[in-house]
Protein backbone atom coordinates (compact mmCIF):
# COMPACT_ATOMS: atom_id res chain seq x y z
CA UNK A 1 0.00 0.00 0.00
CA UNK A 2 1.31 3.21 -0.88
CA UNK A 3 -0.21 6.89 -0.10
CA UNK A 4 1.27 10.23 -1.57
CA UNK A 5 1.56 12.93 1.19
CA UNK A 6 0.62 15.77 -0.86
CA UNK A 7 2.41 18.46 0.75
CA UNK A 8 5.34 20.56 -0.70
CA UNK A 9 6.14 21.60 2.99
CA UNK A 10 9.20 19.19 4.03
CA UNK A 11 8.50 20.35 8.08
CA UNK A 12 5.01 19.35 7.80
CA UNK A 13 5.70 15.91 5.68
CA UNK A 14 8.24 15.23 8.21
CA UNK A 15 5.49 15.60 11.02
CA UNK A 16 2.89 13.46 8.68
CA UNK A 17 5.43 10.95 8.11
CA UNK A 18 6.07 10.65 11.81
CA UNK A 19 2.55 10.54 13.16
CA UNK A 20 1.30 7.77 9.86
CA UNK A 21 4.55 5.87 10.75
CA UNK A 22 2.17 3.02 12.73
CA UNK A 23 0.30 2.46 9.71
CA UNK A 24 1.54 -0.66 7.60
CA UNK A 25 1.37 1.75 4.41
CA UNK A 26 4.56 2.86 2.48
CA UNK A 27 4.51 6.89 2.32
CA UNK A 28 5.87 8.79 -0.51
CA UNK A 29 6.23 12.95 -1.08
CA UNK A 30 4.92 13.79 -4.60
CA UNK A 31 8.86 15.41 -4.67
CA UNK A 32 10.10 11.29 -5.03
CA UNK A 33 7.01 11.32 -7.80
CA UNK A 34 8.57 14.00 -10.04
CA UNK A 35 5.14 15.67 -9.06
CA UNK A 36 5.85 19.65 -8.80
CA UNK A 37 2.39 20.98 -8.66
CA UNK A 38 1.37 23.80 -6.66
CA UNK A 39 -1.91 23.33 -6.14
CA UNK A 40 -4.63 27.15 -6.06
CA UNK A 41 -5.80 27.22 -2.56
CA UNK A 42 -9.16 28.81 -3.48
CA UNK A 43 -10.94 27.25 -0.63
CA UNK A 44 -12.34 28.93 2.20
CA UNK A 45 -12.16 26.55 4.69
CA UNK A 46 -9.03 23.88 5.65
CA UNK A 47 -11.51 20.95 5.09
CA UNK A 48 -11.94 22.63 1.49
CA UNK A 49 -8.57 23.53 0.56
CA UNK A 50 -7.43 19.61 1.91
CA UNK A 51 -9.73 18.30 -0.26
CA UNK A 52 -8.71 20.42 -2.94
CA UNK A 53 -4.45 19.33 -2.68
CA UNK A 54 -5.68 15.67 -1.63
CA UNK A 55 -7.75 15.39 -5.38
CA UNK A 56 -5.19 17.44 -7.68
CA UNK A 57 -2.19 14.99 -6.07
CA UNK A 58 -4.14 11.87 -6.24
CA UNK A 59 -5.11 12.68 -10.14
CA UNK A 60 -1.49 13.32 -10.85
CA UNK A 61 0.15 10.73 -9.16
CA UNK A 62 -2.35 7.77 -9.73
CA UNK A 63 -1.89 6.85 -6.00
CA UNK A 64 -3.96 7.42 -2.49
CA UNK A 65 -3.39 11.01 -1.59
CA UNK A 66 -3.65 12.90 1.91
CA UNK A 67 -3.54 16.37 1.99
CA UNK A 68 -3.29 18.56 5.60
CA UNK A 69 -4.40 22.13 5.43
CA UNK A 70 -4.00 23.90 8.30
CA UNK A 71 -3.29 27.30 10.07
CA UNK A 72 -3.54 29.66 13.03
CA UNK A 73 -6.75 31.02 14.26
CA UNK A 74 -6.16 34.08 16.79
CA UNK A 75 -9.52 35.43 18.34
CA UNK A 76 -8.49 38.99 18.40
CA UNK A 77 -7.78 38.88 14.92
CA UNK A 78 -11.14 37.52 14.14
CA UNK A 79 -10.00 34.13 13.43
CA UNK A 80 -6.81 35.15 11.00
CA UNK A 81 -4.63 34.62 9.60
CA UNK A 82 -6.76 31.50 9.68
CA UNK A 83 -6.41 29.85 5.68
CA UNK A 84 -4.31 32.30 5.09
CA UNK A 85 -1.75 31.51 7.74
CA UNK A 86 1.00 30.37 4.85
CA UNK A 87 0.31 33.42 2.92
CA UNK A 88 0.20 36.20 5.49
CA UNK A 89 1.69 39.46 5.14
CA UNK A 90 2.53 38.44 1.36
CA UNK A 91 4.93 36.49 -0.40
CA UNK A 92 8.09 38.31 0.52
CA UNK A 93 8.17 37.01 4.14
CA UNK A 94 9.41 33.83 5.99
CA UNK A 95 8.06 32.17 8.67
CA UNK A 96 9.79 34.20 10.62
CA UNK A 97 8.86 37.42 8.86
CA UNK A 98 5.39 36.16 9.35
CA UNK A 99 5.62 35.31 12.93
CA UNK A 100 6.82 38.71 13.69
CA UNK A 101 4.23 40.55 11.32
CA UNK A 102 2.02 38.42 14.29
CA UNK A 103 3.51 39.38 17.22
CA UNK A 104 3.24 43.38 16.13
CA UNK A 105 -0.33 43.26 15.15
CA UNK A 106 -0.86 41.56 18.57
CA UNK A 107 1.32 44.19 20.60
CA UNK A 108 -1.18 46.17 23.36
CA UNK A 109 -3.94 42.63 23.35
CA UNK A 110 -4.47 41.61 25.94
CA UNK A 111 -6.90 39.04 24.21
CA UNK A 112 -4.56 36.09 23.65
CA UNK A 113 -6.22 33.19 22.82
CA UNK A 114 -5.90 31.44 19.66
CA UNK A 115 -5.99 27.47 18.16
CA UNK A 116 -4.52 25.92 15.57
CA UNK A 117 -6.35 23.83 13.29
CA UNK A 118 -5.82 20.81 10.38
CA UNK A 119 -7.78 19.02 8.04
CA UNK A 120 -6.62 15.90 6.46
CA UNK A 121 -8.33 14.87 3.34
CA UNK A 122 -7.17 11.75 1.48
CA UNK A 123 -8.80 10.93 -1.79
CA UNK A 124 -8.57 7.70 -3.69
CA UNK A 125 -8.22 7.52 -7.63
CA UNK A 126 -11.77 5.64 -7.46
CA UNK A 127 -13.44 8.93 -6.37
CA UNK A 128 -13.83 7.92 -2.82
CA UNK A 129 -12.80 10.22 -0.09
CA UNK A 130 -11.51 9.95 3.87
CA UNK A 131 -11.68 13.54 5.57
CA UNK A 132 -11.08 14.65 9.29
CA UNK A 133 -10.15 17.32 11.79
CA UNK A 134 -8.10 18.38 14.77
CA UNK A 135 -7.15 21.57 16.68
CA UNK A 136 -4.84 22.39 19.64
CA UNK A 137 -6.00 25.19 22.21
CA UNK A 138 -3.57 27.89 23.34
CA UNK A 139 -2.46 31.79 23.39
CA UNK A 140 0.22 33.91 21.42
CA UNK A 141 3.21 34.41 23.26
CA UNK A 142 4.28 38.06 24.18
CA UNK A 143 7.56 37.23 22.39
CA UNK A 144 9.32 33.94 20.32
CA UNK A 145 10.38 31.35 22.38
CA UNK A 146 12.32 28.10 20.96
CA UNK A 147 13.50 26.65 17.88
CA UNK A 148 11.61 23.74 17.14
CA UNK A 149 8.80 22.94 14.82
CA UNK A 150 8.06 25.44 12.32
CA UNK A 151 5.72 28.20 11.26
CA UNK A 152 4.36 30.08 13.82
CA UNK A 153 5.54 27.37 16.65
CA UNK A 154 7.76 30.16 18.62
CA UNK A 155 5.04 32.33 19.43
CA UNK A 156 2.37 29.41 20.00
CA UNK A 157 2.14 28.92 24.00
CA UNK A 158 0.80 26.01 25.23
CA UNK A 159 -0.51 27.22 28.86
CA UNK A 160 -0.21 23.44 29.78
CA UNK A 161 3.15 22.69 29.28
CA UNK A 162 4.18 26.33 29.65
CA UNK A 163 5.99 26.20 26.91
CA UNK A 164 5.52 27.31 23.37
CA UNK A 165 5.10 24.75 20.30
CA UNK A 166 8.93 25.97 19.51
CA UNK A 167 9.95 24.57 22.82
CA UNK A 168 8.34 21.02 22.51
CA UNK A 169 10.00 17.86 21.47
CA UNK A 170 8.85 16.48 18.33
CA UNK A 171 6.99 13.78 20.02
CA UNK A 172 5.42 16.23 22.66
CA UNK A 173 4.09 18.19 19.73
CA UNK A 174 2.92 15.12 17.83
CA UNK A 175 0.94 14.05 21.00
CA UNK A 176 -1.40 17.59 21.16
CA UNK A 177 -0.93 19.02 17.92
CA UNK A 178 -3.61 19.91 16.05
CA UNK A 179 -2.16 17.71 13.09
CA UNK A 180 -1.43 14.76 15.83
CA UNK A 181 -5.39 14.71 16.38
CA UNK A 182 -6.26 15.09 12.96
CA UNK A 183 -4.74 12.00 11.59
CA UNK A 184 -5.01 9.76 14.41
CA UNK A 185 -9.18 10.26 14.08
CA UNK A 186 -7.60 9.94 10.04
CA UNK A 187 -5.74 6.56 10.74
CA UNK A 188 -8.56 5.11 12.47
CA UNK A 189 -11.45 6.31 9.86
CA UNK A 190 -8.96 4.30 7.69
CA UNK A 191 -8.38 1.28 9.12
CA UNK A 192 -12.63 0.93 9.05
CA UNK A 193 -12.84 1.97 5.82
CA UNK A 194 -10.09 -0.70 4.82
CA UNK A 195 -11.80 -3.40 7.01
CA UNK A 196 -15.10 -2.71 6.10
CA UNK A 197 -14.83 -2.71 1.79
CA UNK A 198 -12.71 -5.58 1.00
CA UNK A 199 -12.20 -3.66 -2.57
CA UNK A 200 -10.74 -0.60 -0.81
CA UNK A 201 -7.29 -2.71 -1.79
CA UNK A 202 -4.86 0.24 -2.74
P1 LIG B 1 1.25 22.62 1.65
O1 LIG B 1 0.01 23.44 1.26
O2 LIG B 1 2.11 22.30 0.47
O3 LIG B 1 0.92 21.44 2.49
P2 LIG B 1 1.81 24.93 3.31
O4 LIG B 1 2.88 25.26 4.30
O5 LIG B 1 1.48 25.99 2.28
O6 LIG B 1 2.20 23.56 2.60
P3 LIG B 1 -0.86 25.25 4.36
O7 LIG B 1 -1.37 25.87 3.10
O8 LIG B 1 -1.70 24.23 5.06
O9 LIG B 1 0.53 24.52 4.11
O10 LIG B 1 -0.48 26.42 5.34
C1 LIG B 1 -0.29 26.13 6.67
C2 LIG B 1 0.48 27.27 7.32
O11 LIG B 1 -0.01 27.40 8.66
C3 LIG B 1 1.95 26.90 7.44
O12 LIG B 1 2.70 27.40 6.34
C4 LIG B 1 2.33 27.54 8.75
O13 LIG B 1 2.61 28.91 8.56
C5 LIG B 1 1.04 27.41 9.57
N1 LIG B 1 1.04 26.14 10.32
C6 LIG B 1 0.30 25.01 10.09
N2 LIG B 1 0.61 24.05 10.96
C7 LIG B 1 1.56 24.55 11.76
C8 LIG B 1 2.30 24.03 12.82
O14 LIG B 1 2.15 22.77 13.23
N3 LIG B 1 3.18 24.83 13.41
C9 LIG B 1 3.37 26.10 13.00
N4 LIG B 1 2.75 26.67 11.98
C10 LIG B 1 1.84 25.89 11.35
Amino acid sequence: MKFVLATNNPKKLTEMAAILGGLNVEVVSPKDLGIHIEVEETGTTFAENAMLKAKAICEAANLPAIADDSGLCVDALNGGPGVYSARYGGEGLDDKGRYLLLLNSMRGQTTRAAHFACAIACAFPDGKTLTAEGRCDGTIAFAPMGEGGFGYDPVFFLPEYRKTFGQLTAEEKETVSHRGRALREFVQKLETFLKQEPSNTI
